[in-house]
């Protein structure tokens, strides 16, 4: 049984890297829904019914777990879904929230992200939950999915679109900015740059990948050793910049 992953596009391919780092035995089947993004400016009802439409397609192939890697989704449709389904359904907003709660050292938080999951307040929620007195500052920066969707991840325009994004958060005093958005980590680099090295950068991947590792665990399902895994990826849109996007950033072939 494969562990399903879902994003509006290839953000989600951040965590799916992390997953197959960290899980390399697990077969992941991935559903970009290229031809709808972004998803960061459409309402939570529309962004709710887009994930069930991909979750109902996921559930073909019978998989162990689901994974909304999309913040925006996780947001608008992640206890909805979690309802609907009788296997474990991760998002990646807390796991984020939990590793920006083990980084700072000040309690001077930032969170970049969609309009959608910004306006939701699910990242400031979620901090406070875990520890009420940090100060959380947030911006919603908008131009940055359609650059990583073009496979823009480096370039003059890249870097002024991210300076003039940040200008806000830059002149607050944070100590480390979750990167509130799957799309964010393929900025990463002209993201640091631009926000100084004593700034460091949360990403939920790396936590996220541990959530799904620790809940298949504990129900006995992660794969077995010998299993060596074929994974399928599936998007709604150009299939090409798909995969030239995927290739380079898994570093395998598509
Ligand atoms: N990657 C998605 C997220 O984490 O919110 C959304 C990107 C988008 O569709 N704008």
């Amino acid at each position: 049984q494969a562990i399903a992953v879902l994003d509006s596009g290839v953000g989600g391919l951040t965590v799916v890297k992390e997953i197959m780092r960290q899980l390399p035995r697990e077969k992941i089947i991935y559903f970009g829904d290229t031809a709808r993004t972004p998803y960061g400016p459409r309402s939570s009802e529309e962004v709710r019914k887009f994930t069930e439409q991909i979750v109902d397609f996921l559930y073909q192939f019978d998989p162990k777990a689901i994974v909304i890697a999309c913040n925006t989704a996780t947001a608008a449709a992640l206890d909805y879904i979690s309802a609907k389904v009788s296997i474990p359904v991760i998002g990646v907003i807390h796991p984020g929230a939990r590793a920006a709660i083990s980084a700072t050292k000040t309690g001077n938080i930032g969170v970049i992200g969609t309009i959608g999951t910004i306006s939701s307040g699910a990242y400031t929620s979620a901090l406070h939950q875990l520890s009420p007195y940090v100060h959380v500052v947030s911006e919603a920066c908008p131009a940055l999915v359609p650059l990583v969707e073009q496979g823009q991840f480096r370039s003059k325009e890249t870097t002024a679109v991210v300076k003039e994004s940040l200008r806000g958060i830059k002149n607050s005093s944070i100590d480390c900015l979750i990167l509130g958005c799957t799309h964010y980590p393929f900025l990463k680099d002209t993201i640091q740059e631009v926000m100084g090295k004593k700034v460091k950068l949360i990403s939920s991947a790396d936590e996220t990948a541990r959530e799904v590792s620790t809940i298949l665990y504990d129900k006995g399902q992660l794969a077995s050793r010998n299993e060596s895994p074929v994974h399928q990826f599936f998007c709604s849109g150009d299939a090409d910049m798909f995969q030239k996007i995927a290739k380079s950033w898994l570093g395998e072939q598509i």
